[in-house]
């Protein structure tokens, strides 16, 4: 079955119960606010319902129900490679349902034939200045391709809203078939003179951006396979998806959506994060002049760092309170295909060090590393040493989750969102009881 008929096959009881749950429950309380909620970013709230992807402090994120070691040996795997085909990712995702190999296959073949990306889109690139940062390409891109939307089409002439969300679907299998592409050239026109290279039509969609930028190594596609599954969802309410899902609830179609994620996956907080990790790791080997520092070395040194007031880039989290599991399947690659490589020692080493000191200050909630204490390492094995790219990889991967989410909400009907907000006067006089 594809993702359309399988998606169709779910729709009545799904849409059913949630029906349910608003018509019988719908006044049942299930959270209050304090004033310190309000004025911090509504950490812990509540603040939607979704099944694609949920993050548990004890165990990490589950997609669809299943954990990350799960989804990894479930999948379907490309022919010959051990991670698997993201196009069985996208049909998990979208679908709730373990894909065969044969339908993982039909979503790959489906983004081959919609993967051709309109001459506008690269030419809209082109004249940007060399120094643009190549997150503002990328949502640069996306933006540009909305004039090819489905939705925003058929929605001028009129539609039944039991349907929008096909049209949703139509519009993300289109873009999504389009990223590597659009994400290699966006690499090709800032690192390598601008030249355009065309997917190569007998690789998955992981591989196919490995062999655009030049990299034919197959570990190296298969790490892009890994990154691909591991960075595609992380529940509904962080930055970049939230962003997404705001906007779609205006019905902007699935290219305002994605951009709009794509901006907020941009920032030093959320997805750009994953580049300071490697050029601090880069800046801790060079203090120690190139050597892997002892433990001593390395334990005096983290002291002062973090005296300094300064944070560990890829340590924390505001919500695991384990290592996080993406960090340990990258580490099991890292293992296996980079044991010597002096940067994955340093993360081995900070690994076995840091939580304990880390621990040593009670405010520190989880002191243990997240998935982008390492990726940024595997990247720079394997050359791509461009460390502003890194958040465009992360927004090409998270795409997966951000159009599922966005189209799921279609298909459920739900609303514009709409909270609240109060003036500081209106909260005074709540809490003097007014
Ligand atoms: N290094 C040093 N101190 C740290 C720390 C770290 N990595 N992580 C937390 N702390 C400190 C905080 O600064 C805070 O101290 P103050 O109260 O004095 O400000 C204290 O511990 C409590 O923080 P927390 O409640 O444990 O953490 P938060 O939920 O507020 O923040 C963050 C979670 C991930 C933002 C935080 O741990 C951090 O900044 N880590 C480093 C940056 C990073 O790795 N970001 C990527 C996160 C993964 C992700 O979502 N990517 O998109």
């Amino acid at each position: 079955m594809n993702i359309e008929h399988r998606i169709i096959s779910k729709l009545t009881a799904e849409r059913a119960r949630m029906k349910k749950l608003v018509k019988e429950h719908g006044s049942f309380n299930v959270a209050e606010v304090t004033v310190e909620q309000l004025y911090g970013g509504i950490r812990g709230v509540p603040i939607g319902v979704t099944d694609i992807s949920h993050v548990n402090q004890q165990e990490g994120l589950r997609l669809r129900g299943f954990t990350i070691p799960e989804v990894l040996e479930n999948l379907p795997k490309a022919d010959g490679a051990e991670f698997p085909l993201a196009g069985g990712l996208y049909y998990l995702l979208m679908t709730g349902e373990m894909p065969t190999k044969q339908e993982a296959d039909q979503v790959e073949i489906e983004w081959k034939v919609r993967s051709n990306v309109p001459d506008h889109v690269f030419k809209s690139l082109a004249p940007m200045p060399a120094y643009t940062h190549p997150m503002t390409l990328f949502s640069q891109a996306i933006l540009a391709l909305q004039s090819e939307s489905v939705f925003a089409r058929r929605f001028y002439y009129g539609i039944d809203k039991e349907d929008y969300w096909g049209y949703y679907l139509e519009d993300s299998l289109n873009l999504t078939a389009k990223l590597p592409t659009i994400i290699a050239n966006i690499y090709n026109l800032k690192y390598r003179n601008g030249i355009f290279v065309q997917p190569n039509p007998k690789l998955d969609w992981s591989a196919n951006f490995a062999w655009m930028i030049g990299k034919h190594d197959p570990a190296y596609m298969d790490l892009m396979r890994l990154f691909v599954v591991l960075h595609s969802d992380h529940e509904g309410a962080n930055v970049s998806t939230h962003a997404s899902h705001l906007v779609g609830s205006a019905l902007s179609d699935i290219y305002l959506s994605c951009a709009s994620g794509m901006n907020g996956l941009a920032g030093p907080l959320h997805g750009l994060a994953n580049q300071e990790c490697l050029r601090w790791l880069l800046d801790v080997l060079s203090h120690f002049k190139g050597k892997l520092p002892d433990d001593e070395q390395l334990s005096i040194y983290l002291h002062e760092f973090i005296s300094s007031g300064r944070l560990i880039p890829g340590y924390g989290h505001a919500v695991l309170r384990v290592t996080d599991p993406r960090f340990l399947a990258q580490r099991e690659f890292a293992l296996k295909y980079l044991p010597d490589d002096p940067v994955f020692q340093l993360v081995e080493k900070v690994y076995q060090i840091l939580p304990g000191i880390l621990k040593e200050n009670e405010k520190v909630k989880n002191p243990w590393p997240n998935v982008d204490a390492i990726n940024g390492t595997l990247q720079h094995y394997f050359g791509l040493n461009e460390m502003d790219f890194y958040t465009v990889l992360f927004g090409f991967s998270r795409i997966l989750g951000i159009t599922t989410h966005v189209t799921w909400s279609r298909a459920l009907g739900k609303p514009i969102e709409r909270p609240k907000s109060l003036t500081t006067d209106i909260l005074e006089k709540m809490i003097e009881g007014e």
